[in-house]
C-alpha cells in the first residue's frame, strides 16, 4: 500500500510554485531549475508506481541536454532503455502540476488508471548530468522514490544514453552488457578494438579526433573511457568544463544551430573535429577546408556514412535482411535523395522527437534512425542479430568477415538511445576501415542550403501538422499559401511546425542558393502570422 500520511509530509517538503503548470513533453520536463524541485520529488514517485507496473527497473534522468546551464530537466526511462510510454507521458504531467492537497489523489488515480498493483517491489536507477543543481534535484527524486518503498540505485553522473544503457542491461538479466560504468567502457571499447583490428593504420600508426565536450558530462565519461581505448584512437578534448560555462557558445546544438565551430577549439584546416550535446545524446561533426570555410557534418550525412557502409557488409553476408534509414522533415533533401537513389536504401520520414524515429526503426533488420541535429543509433532486430550471430560463426571468409563486422557494429551502438560516445565510435571506426577522410565522407553529397527561423506568436497550437509534420493542416489556407511560395524557388521545400519544447513555432526553408533559403523561410514565417 502507500503511506498516505508519508506522501504528504514528504510532498510539502518540496511544494509546488503556485500556478506553475509543465507539460511532460518531447523531451520530458525542461525548464529553470529552480521550478523543478517538485517535478523531481514526484517523478521519483511516478517512477516506483511505473516500476510496479512494469516489474522492471525504471530510469530517472535528471538533464536539461542543450539547454543553458541554469536550466534543468527529467526524463524517465522505460524497462528497455526506452522513452516513457505515451499514456504514462500523461500521468507524468497530471502529477507534476497536480495541487499539493491533490498529489495522494492523482497518485491513487494513476494506479488505478493503470492498474498498478501497489504491493509489488520497486526498482528506479538514477542518473545526473554536471549542472550545479543537478545533484540535489537528484536527490528530491530519491526521496519521491523511498517515500513510496521504492528502492534505488544512485549511478551519480552519467550521459543520458549511458543511463538509457543501464535500465536495459539491467532488464535483460545482463545479456545486453553489465549494468556498470565499467562494463559499459568495456563493451564499447571491445567492439571496437575487435572492429578496427583489420584497419590499415594511418601515417603515424594512430588516429586522433579533436572532441568540443560542451563544458558537459561528455568530458567526464571520454576522460573515463579513454584508457580503455588504448591504442585505438586518440581523443583530444575541449571545452571539458573547467572555465566555460555548460553549452555555452559551445556544444552540439551550437554549432548545428549557427553553423559555426565551437568556442575554445583549436582547428587546423583538415582536421576531424565533433561536439557532443550537454548529455551526450548527440554528435555533430566539422572541419575546415584547406580555404578557409567551415564544413558541417550533421545527423543526416552521419546516417549516410553509416547506412553505406551497412549495406555493403549486408549485401556480403546475403541474407536478405532489410534495412530502412529514418529522418525527419529536418533532413536536408540531398542526403534523402542520396539515400533513395545512390545507396538505393528505403528512407521514411518521421514527426520530429527521438521516440518517433526509434519507434519506426524497430520495424527493420537493420534499422538506421538520425534527426539531423545529430541524434540517433542503429537498431537491429532479435531475428537480424540472431542470423548475424551464427554466420559470424558458422560461415567462411568474406562472408563470415562480414557477419564479425556485423556482430562487432551490433555491440558498438547503443541499442536503447542515441549515443554520442558509441555513435563517434563507430564512426571513428567506419572510416578507418575505409581510409576515408573527413572531406571524402563530407563528398558523398552536397547539402542544399536552408534556413531555419523561430516565428513568435501568440498560440502555437493553432497550427496543426500532417505527412510527418510537413503539411500544415491548420489554421486554413497555411499550407496552400507555404505552396504557392515554394513554386517561387528551385529545388526548394519548407515547413512549419509548433516546437515541442519552446513556446514558439519553427520555420524550414531549403533552396538551391542561401539567399533563396532565407528568403523562402522569411516569406514563410510572415505567412505564419
Ligand atoms: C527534443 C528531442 C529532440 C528533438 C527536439 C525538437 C528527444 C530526446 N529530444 O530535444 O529529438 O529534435 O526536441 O525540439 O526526443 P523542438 O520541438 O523544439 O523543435
Ligand atoms: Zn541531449
Amino acid at each position: 500500500g502507500m503511506d498516505l500520511e508519508a506522501i504528504t509530509k514528504h510532498s510539502a517538503l518540496h511544494a509546488k510554485p503556485n500556478g506553475l503548470i509543465l507539460q511532460y513533453g518531447t523531451a520530458g520536463f525542461r525548464t529553470k531549475a529552480v521550478h523543478l524541485d517538485h517535478v523531481m520529488f514526484r517523478m521519483g514517485l511516478l517512477a516506483v508506481l511505473r516500476s510496479k507496473q512494469t516489474q522492471s527497473t525504471i530510469g530517472v534522468m535528471v538533464t536539461a541536454s542543450h539547454n543553458p546551464e541554469e536550466d534543468n530537466g527529467v526524463k524517465l526511462v522505460d524497462p528497455l532503455g526506452e522513452m516513457l510510454a505515451p499514456s504514462w507521458e500523461e500521468h507524468a504531467t497530471c502529477l507534476a502540476n497536480a495541487e499539493e492537497q491533490d498529489v495522494q489523489s492523482v497518485l491513487l488515480d494513476i494506479s488505478k488508471k493503470a492498474a498498478v498493483d501497489l504491493q509489488r517491489d520497486a526498482y528506479v536507477v538514477i542518473g545526473r548530468d554536471t549542472r550545479p543543481s543537478s545533484e540535489k534535484l537528484a536527490h528530491s527524486v530519491i526521496d519521491g522514490i523511498t517515500v513510496l518503498g521504492g528502492q534505488f540505485h544512485d549511478y551519480g553522473l552519467l550521459t543520458t544514453p549511458q543511463l538509457h544503457y543501464m535500465v536495459y542491461c539491467r532488464n535483460t538479466s545482463g545479456q545486453y552488457g553489465k549494468a556498470t560504468i565499467d562494463g559499459y567502457y568495456q563493451k564499447l571499447s571491445a567492439a571496437f578494438a575487435e572492429l578496427t583490428k583489420q584497419a590499415p593504420r594511418s601515417g603515424d600508426g594512430f588516429r586522433s579526433l579533436k572532441v568540443d565536450c560542451a563544458n558537459g558530462i561528455g568530458a567526464l565519461k571520454l576522460g573515463e573511457m579513454e584508457r580503455y581505448l588504448s591504442q585505438g584512437l586518440s581523443l583530444q578534448l575541449f571545452n571539458v568544463g573547467t572555465e566555460g560555462r555548460l553549452n555555452h557558445l559551445c556544444g552540439a546544438d551550437f554549432v548545428k544551430s549557427y553553423q559555426k565551430p565551437p568556442q575554445g577549439m583549436e582547428m587546423k584546416s583538415n582536421e576531424r573535429c565533433c561536439s557532443f550535446d550537454g548529455d551526450a545524446d548527440r554528435i555533430v561533426y566539422y572541419y575546415y577546408d584547406a580555404d578557409g570555410h567551415f564544413h558541417l557534418i550533421d545527423g543526416d550525412k552521419i546516417a549516410a556514412l553509416i547506412s553505406s557502409f551497412l549495406k555493403e557488409l549486408l549485401l556480403e553476408i546475403g541474407e536478405n535482411l532489410n534495412i530502412g534509414v529514418v529522418q525527419t522533415a529536418y533532413a536536408n533533401g540531398s542526403s534523402t535523395r542520396f539515400l533513395e537513389e545512390v545507396m538505393k536504401v528505403p528512407v521514411y520520414c518521421t514527426k520530429t522527437g527521438v521516440k518517433h524515429l526509434h519507434h519506426k526503426a524497430q520495424e527493420f533488420d537493420v534499422g538506421v534512425y538520425f534527426e539531423a541535429n545529430g541524434h540517433g543509433t542503429v537498431l537491429f532486430s532479435k531475428a537480424a542479430e540472431m542470423k548475424i550471430k551464427q554466420l559470424a560463426k558458422e560461415s567462411k571468409d568474406e562472408k563470415r568477415k562480414a557477419a564479425k563486422m556485423l556482430e562487432n557494429i551490433i555491440d558498438l551502438f547503443n541499442q536503447a538511445a542515441g549515443d554520442a560516445i558509441s555513435d563517434m565510435l563507430v564512426i571513428e571506426a567506419i572510416l578507418a576501415l575505409k581510409g576515408l577522410t573527413v572531406q571524402q565522407w563530407d563528398a558523398l553529397y552536397t547539402d542544399l542550403p536552408n534556413r531555419q527561423l523561430k516565428v513568435k506568436v501568440a498560440d502555437r497550437q493553432v497550427i496543426s501538422t500532417t505527412d510527418a509534420e510537413r503539411q500544415a493542416v491548420t489554421p486554413p489556407g497555411l499550407q496552400e499559401a507555404i505552396n504557392n511560395l515554394v513554386k517561387k524557388y528551385k529545388l526548394s521545400r519548407a515547413f512549419v511546425r509548433p516546437s515541442g519544447t519552446e513556446d514558439i513555432v519553427r520555420v524550414y526553408a531549403e533552396a538551391d542558393s542561401q539567399e533563396s533559403a532565407d528568403s523562402l523561410a522569411h516569406e514563410v514565417s510572415l505567412a505564419v502570422f
